[in-house]
């Protein structure tokens, strides 16, 4: 399957890990827009939020465990952070393997500036 995350989940394309366990991975964003750029992702390949299955809810969960996880491994917890998922054309959507941004260390703008 040609999906860039899923390459960086092997291994096959490298990244600066910040957290994994047995599903979910997160990494730099490589072009980061905050001071703090994470990117949440579950290991299966799952293209985007409409395409979340019954079965998968429990993953997402897991998701949203690192995403508080990793906030406070960031040293971001308190000072607060944004949890994003992009689905979709309209939304920006360029990698079609559902992810999460996590943005922080700075007071971020309003959503629709
Ligand atoms: P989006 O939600 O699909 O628009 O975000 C994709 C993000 O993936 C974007 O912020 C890219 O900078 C980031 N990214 C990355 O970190 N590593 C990569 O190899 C590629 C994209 I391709």
């Amino acid at each position: 399957m040609d999906c860039i995350f899923c390459k960086i989940v092997e291994g096959s394309v490298p990244s600066k890990k910040v957290y994994e366990n047995e599903h979910v991975l997160a990494f730099h964003d490589i072009q980061p827009s905050a001071p703090v750029h994470i990117l949440i992702i579950p290991k299966k390949h799952i293209p985007t939020m409409n395409d979340v299955e019954a079965g998968d809810w429990g993953l997402i969960g897991e998701v949203h465990r690192a995403a508080q996880e990793i906030a406070r491994q960031e040293g971001v917890a308190e000072s607060g952070y944004r949890l994003i998922n992009n689905c979709g054309s309209d939304s920006g959507q360029v990698v079609f393997h559902i992810h999460y941004h996590l943005l922080a260390g700075t007071k971020l703008g309003p959503l629709n500036a």
